[in-house]
């Protein structure tokens, strides 16, 4: 009898182990929660490139935005994770990996990206520019055509929009506003970015997700805004009055991690696996949004009008790549300074 007993024990748990994972506790379906930034963004990158394989796989995908470092880190350590893959910055995903808060990618084929945005617990999900967001009402013939112009709030009035992270890019504009050589940034001079910051703070209104972000500018609240590309591209895809101004951009990358504990792991690594291979997918979201899709062959599957506005085509105007290596051992340092600094 405990034989028996024995058997169908392990019987259930290797056809546990078989279906991948993720398999909810009623019902017996998989189910994969996947968590971004939010807004019509993520609905795209889910229809797009996450929908197609479930359906393929009979996977249930579930949502939940925007990404929220706390709380990832509040799921693993109770082990209540209910999160399956996670769309975060590059020195989270580093720090989470060294933490053990991440699971190690071991069953993911990265070869179809470059190396260099690729973590052991974290693959890229896209490529993206921390642009000049501007509305073209509020500036019909000219516009903020350089951080120092950003900054210049006699000459191009108007409230300005910051990402509510440190990770936003704030400090590198404000540095280049300043007059810092953009191959100099690294490591950020803190002081003197704050001394450039304080010239703008009452004019600076903060915004914490990418729908936000992209109400302030389109209703002109900002009439200029440190933006994410593609949050800007979308907007004017929708007849916003607004557009961005590359020059002196920063480029960046997101990428995605799946959460220790989480039940979901097997499947996720699958997913991701899929996902660098998913020329058609990642070039189906780079149409709606203006990222840059990690796997070079998507390119050329991407509308041609849509291909010259993604970062790749604006390389001569770059003004330096955002340098996660530095934000990984600095983040938490310089948030609690940023934080000050906002209460003051
Ligand atoms: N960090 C930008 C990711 C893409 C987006 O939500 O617009």
């Amino acid at each position: 009898m405990a034989r028996k007993v024995l058997i169908v024990a392990v019987a259930g748990a290797l056809a546990l182990t078989a279906c991948g994972g993720g398999r909810a506790a009623s019902g017996g379906a998989k189910q994969l929660t996947v968590v971004m930034w939010g807004g019509d963004d993520q609905k795209r990158a889910v229809a797009a490139y996450v929908e197609p394989w479930a359906k393929a796989q009979g996977v249930t995908v579930k949502q939940d935005s925007p990404t929220d470092y706390a709380k990832f880190r509040a799921q693993v350590e109770s082990k209540q994770v209910s999160w399956g893959v996670v769309e975060v910055e590059p020195n989270f995903a580093e720090n989470a990996c060294k933490n053990g808060w991440a699971v190690k990618l071991d069953k993911v084929d990265t070869s179809p990206v470059k190396k260099e945005l690729v973590g052991p617990c974290a693959v890229p999900t896209l490529e993206y520019a921390f642009t000049i967001g501007y509305n073209t009402k509020a500036f019909p013939t000219t516009h903020p055509k350089t951080w120092a112009e950003f900054f210049d709030t006699r000459k191009f009035p108007g409230k300005r929009g910051f990402w509510k992270y440190a990770t936003g890019a704030m400090f590198e504009a404000a540095l280049l506003a300043d007059g810092v050589p953009a191959d100099k940034l690294y490591p950020l001079d803190l002081d003197r970015a704050f001394r450039k910051l304080d010239t703008i703070k009452k004019d600076i209104v903060w915004y914490e997700t990418g729908e936000e972000q992209q109400q302030l500018i389109s209703s002109g609240e900002v009439s200029a805004i440190q933006a994410w590309n593609g949050r800007i591209f979308a907007a004017q895809q929708e007849g916003q009055p607004v557009a961005n101004e590359w020059n002196q951009h920063l480029l960046s990358y997101d990428q995605l991690v799946i959460p220790a504990g989480s039940k979901s792991a097997e499947l996720a690594q699958q997913w991701l696996d899929h996902y660098l291979k998913d020329t058609k997918g990642q070039a189906a979201y780079a149409d709606f949004t203006g990222y840059a899709p990690v796997n070079a062959k998507a390119l050329d599957l991407i509308k041609p009008e849509v291909r010259k506005e993604l970062p790749n085509a604006h390389e001569s105007q770059r003004a330096a790549i955002m340098n996660y290596s530095y934000w990984a051992e600095n983040y938490d340092k310089v948030t609690a300074r940023m934080n000050e600094w906002m209460a003051k």
